[in-house]
């Protein structure tokens, strides 16, 4: 048998921020393709588009007029998944059937006034802006007492979701921490424990000396596909400093985050040239009035786009029974990326 390779046999990558395993079959990338293909989308839109919610001056569902808002816009989700005044409680039987009420608030941000634009065509200092609104937000809805987590996400594209063009993401802020963040809070905070230092600082030093999945850096942060990407062209932006929450990002970093935003989408758009869909959540400390000395925020892509503007990554099968898996390597992804500055 011939030794093992990481760039030609199957094998398990370890994912430290979760705890969970990757399954990556690099010779099976080259298999054939006959099924579903998405269909691309095509971007024509106006400026602004009378029939849009989410465009200035126009009524959205619940009969509220938007402002003329110049910059970026955010109001409380009039479909609400979560509500403040929910009331508490919990159900259990036998151990096995349980429930507990969740309060929570949902808002939606608008990244700008315009209907045709994405992040990757924003002004820097515009995209700054739609930081300088997360951060108030973290630190408004994190403040309140009855909210545990914030998650700062967006969905676009309508195979991932998106309900509408316009350049919008949303927040979802709760009273317990959700699964993911709890994994990811329970795995930094161990590793600092043991470690003294951040795991992502740590990371960051490993994959800046291996150079091999870097995507974009700047002076403040590093877009990199993660050793463990799930997603084909999965990419996690980490800040150089370890910090836990936006509360505490400087000015000159919003700058920076702005700019690894704008240049990670334009590479993403040019990819298939497509207005490039993903899901975009940031994963920064929860907001329990606890003490989070070991989490570092960072920000995951999440995009399902596989080979072409029309193919897609199916989570199926095997996936879905046991582990989550790829065939082009992460190694191979960044590669193709970088190729693309
Ligand atoms: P998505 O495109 O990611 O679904 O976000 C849009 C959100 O906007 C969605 O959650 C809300 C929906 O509930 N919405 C309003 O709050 N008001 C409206 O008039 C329509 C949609
Ligand atoms: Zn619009």
């Amino acid at each position: 048998m011939s030794q093992f390779d990481i760039t030609e046999h199957s094998h398990r990558r370890f994912n430290p921020l979760l705890g969970e395993w990757v399954l990556v079959s690099p010779h099976r990338s080259k298999r054939p393709w006959q099924g579903q293909q998405e269909s691309a989308e095509k971007d024509t839109r106006p400026q602004y588009d009378p029939t849009c919610y989410l465009c200035p001056t126009n009524v959205r569902a619940n009969g509220e007029t938007n402002p003329d808002y110049p910059a970026t816009f955010v109001f409380v989700n009039d479909f609400a998944a979560l509500q403040a005044e929910s009331p508490s409680g919990s159900f259990t039987k036998g151990g096995l059937l349980r429930a507990e009420g969740e309060r929570g608030i949902c808002k939606v941000i608008c990244f700008s006034p315009r209907h045709d634009l994405t992040l990757s065509d924003m002004e820097v200092q515009d995209i700054k802006q739609v930081v300088d609104l997360w951060q108030e937000q973290y630190l408004e809805l994190g403040a309140l007492e009855e909210i545990g987590y914030v998650q700062i996400f967006e969905n676009k594209g309508s195979v991932m979701g998106s309900s509408n063009p316009h350049p919008h993401g949303q927040i979802w802020a709760q009273s317990s921490i959700p699964g993911e963040p709890a994994k990811e809070t329970e795995q930094q905070e161990a590793y600092f424990q043991q470690n003294g230092r951040s795991l992502l600082a740590d990371y960051l030093a490993l994959e800046l000396e291996e150079n091999t999945r870097l995507v974009v850096e700047n002076a403040h942060f590093v877009a990199l596909v993660p050793f463990w990407a799930v997603w084909p062209f999965e990419t996690l932006v980490i800040p150089r400093r370890h910090f836990q929450h936006l509360g505490q990002i400087t000015e000159e970093e919003k700058f920076g985050y702005a700019d690894i935003m704008k240049r990670l989408s334009s590479v993403y758009d040019k990819l298939f040239q497509t207005s490039f869909p993903y899901s975009a959540g940031i994963h920064q400390s929860p907001t329990d009035g606890r003490d989070y000395p070991g989490w570092h925020l960072h920000m995951h892509f999440y995009p399902p786009l596989l080979r072409s503007a029309t193919v897609k990554k199916f989570m199926v099968g095997y996936e879905l029974m046991a582990d989550p898996q790829r065939d082009i390597t992460p190694e191979s992804a960044a590669e193709r990326l970088r190729g693309l500055l």
